[in-house]
């Protein structure tokens, strides 16, 4: 047991933006803090994204207390709290060994566990024996398996039938970071159900199942074989969504997966084996995309570039399908 003398008011808790284990990871935390720690404090829930170079660049740690969830390591000492799961967690490397010589007992990492949001419950239960709300042990469970994407089939992942699925979907597009940032503080106190169910997220929600079925036609016409990659640049169209699971469902042959899509802040490759392929996996996807400035899993990963650095971000693409195209 750590002994946690200071009251704080504001807490910011960074936290891996439009991912469901993210956003779970968040309301996890935020609900062990006023449990724990601090019963009235003021938490400000803030999206990151991978990027080239430092991504906690810009973002002030002028709170009264730090937390960092489901993303890089920071080693700023005011960032007291950190968990993460991805292998590629320390960027650039010789930041491991300032996690190493530190030994923070607020800092976590476990790059086996499937999810962040379980690496936190355990980890919270274990040092502060807390326990989780079941409303919250219920998202603990769904973040296992949409991180791992432990669902026996593309069908079964791309299925919007109960609100974790739905909410997945529509945190991976569709939704504003201030709709995240209240997102994690309702589901911080109610139900996946509860959350779905109300009038600002459902109506969003009825749109993401709306446009689903506009995507498969469009996947489908876009998909391009290189050897056993699948890819998919959406490059000229702003806004368009990656296919995520949908890929794999449309073209089961594929091994792996290669996205380009684009907003106007953001060029984001994302890059995944085909989970319910039965060839061996030939690449560590997190190191090929740390390679090229971003980071991730073995088997899924991404870089994001700024929006003006679309010829880069073509280049990347081209580097990432040749190299997993050659086996
Ligand atoms: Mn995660």
């Amino acid at each position: 047991m750590l002994a946690l003398a200071s009251v704080a008011r504001v807490l910011k808790i960074f936290f891996h933006d439009a991912c469901f284990d993210g956003t779970t990871s968040a309301a996890l935390f935020a609900a062990f803090y006023r449990d724990v720690i601090d019963r009235h404090v003021d938490v400000q829930a803030i999206g990151m994204v991978h990027k080239d170079g430092d991504p906690f660049d810009g973002m002030s740690l002028d709170a009264d207390d730090h937390a960092c969830v489901d993303f890089r390591f920071c080693a700023d000492p005011k960032m007291r709290w950190w968990f993460d799961h991805h292998p590629t967690a320390f960027q650039p490397p010789a930041l491991r060994s300032v996690f190493e010589a530190q030994h923070q007992a607020t800092w976590f990492f476990d790059p086996e566990a499937p999810s962040c949001a379980g690496l936190i419950a355990r980890s919270l239960q274990a040092g502060w024996d807390w326990t989780p709300p079941a409303h919250l042990v219920e998202a603990v469970t769904w973040a296992d398996t949409i991180d791992a994407a432990r669902f026996p089939s593309a069908e079964a992942a791309i299925a919007l039938a109960v609100p974790a699925q739905r909410l997945a979907a529509w945190l991976a597009h569709g939704r504003t970071p201030i709709d995240t940032a209240r997102y994690v503080d309702w589901l911080s106190r109610g139900s996946l159900a509860e959350v779905a169910a109300r009038p600002e997220v459902a109506a969003q929600l009825a749109a993401v199942e709306t446009e689903r079925a506009r995507e498969v036609d469009d996947v489908k016409k876009l998909g391009v074989w290189a050897g056993q990659v699948i890819v998919f640049d959406r490059f000229a169209d702003v806004g368009a969504r990656s296919p995520g699971f949908l890929g794999y469902l449309l073209f089961p042959e594929a091994q792996y997966a290669v996205t380009g899509t684009r907003t106007t802040q953001n060029i984001k490759i994302s890059v995944g084996v085909n989970p319910w392929s039965d060839k061996p996996r030939l690449h560590d996807i997190g190191e090929l995309c740390a390679r090229h400035g971003g980071g991730g899993h073995a088997v899924v990963g991404g870089v994001t570039l700024r929006g003006d650095e679309l010829p880069r971000a073509q280049a990347t693409l081209a580097a990432i399908v040749q190299e997993l195209a050659d086996g």
